[in-house]
Formats: structure tokens, sequence, C-alpha cells
């Protein structure tokens, strides 16, 4: 099992995307197992972006992050990594592909409604950054077993 962080972006929140945004997260089947409304401060978009210090459109991407508040998301599931990535479509609302979160919800390429981390050391790294202990739960979905076949012993 991985968890990855997702944040729904201050343009999903503003425009009232959120909950049909998490509803394709659930509908897939992956857990959602920790969920909260925060404000982005400047430090930590700092640091959540700081491998794009020096691109372009870093202080616009960061003055975006920090303008509203987001909700971010840690999402669990067997290859829940790969997957989030590819329900998110490619990076620019423009060019994602029709059945993506980006490709059916926004045509901007600056705000693009989502972030999903992009491996498990991002996972790992950035779930740290946005959760505190014990935000992130463990427990058992009734579901479990029509979600994945558990006839093996591991999620198939
Ligand atoms: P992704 O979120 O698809 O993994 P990255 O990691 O390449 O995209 O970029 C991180 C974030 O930086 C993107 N989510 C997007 O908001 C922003 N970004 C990337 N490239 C550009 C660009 N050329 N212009 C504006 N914003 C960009």
């Amino acid at each position: 099992m991985e968890t990855t962080l997702i944040i729904l972006k201050p343009d999903a929140v503003q425009r009232g995307l959120m909950g049909r945004i998490v509803s394709r997260f659930e509908d897939k089947g992956l857990q959602i197992v920790g969920c909260k409304l925060m404000q982005i401060s400047q430090e930590l978009a700092a640091t959540h972006y700081e491998a794009h210090k020096a691109r372009p459109f870093y202080p616009g991407l960061v003055k975006f992050m920090t303008s509203s508040p987001v909700l971010v998301m840690a999402v669990r599931g067997v290859g829940t990594i790969g997957i989030s990535r590819s329900m998110m479509g490619a990076t620019f609302g423009s060019k994602a592909d029709a059945g993506t979160i980006r490709g059916d919800f926004g045509v901007s390429n600056s705000f693009n409604l989502i972030h999903g981390s992009d491996s498990p050391e991002a996972a790992e790294r950035e779930l740290g950054l946005f959760f505190n202990a014990g935000e992130v739960l463990d427990f058992p979905r009734a579901i479990e077993g029509w979600v994945y076949d558990m006839s093996g012993g591991d999620p198939e």
C-alpha cells in the first residue's frame, strides 16, 4: 500500500470543485486517510516547491498557492501515486486529456487545480510537510474486500 499527498489548489476550492474531485478518488476505490482545509504559508510553499525555485513560474506559483485555502488529502491504495497522477492528467489544463481531472475541469496552465506527489520519496516528504503526527489515520474499510481481490492474502 502506498500513501500519496494530494492538494486541491486554491482554484479548485474557490470554484466549488472539491466535492467532485474528492469523489473521483473515492469512486476509483482509493482510501482517503487524511483530509484538511488549510492556508499554505509562504514558508511551507517555499519548502514544498524548493525544486522549482529557479524556474520563471516560481514566484507566481507561490503567490497562487498561498492566495486562498487548499484542501490537502492523504490518499492510500496499491500504486496510488501512479494512479493519482494519471487521474490528474498532464500539468497544463489546456493539454490534459479529457477524462482526467485537469482535462475535465480546467483550461489554465497556471491554475491547474491539483497537486499529487510524483514518487514514493516525494510522497513521504510531502506528507510530512502537510500533515502532523496523528492526522493520517490507519483504519479498515468495510468495502476493502470488494475494492481488492484479497483471496491471495494481499490486495490484488
Ligand atoms: P505536476 O504538478 O504536473 O507534477 P510539475 O511538478 O512539473 O507539475 O510542476 C509543479 C507545479 O508548477 C505545477 N503543478 C504547476 O502548477 C506549476 N508549473 C509547472 N510548469 C509551469 C509553467 N510552465 N507555468 C506555470 N506553472 C507551472
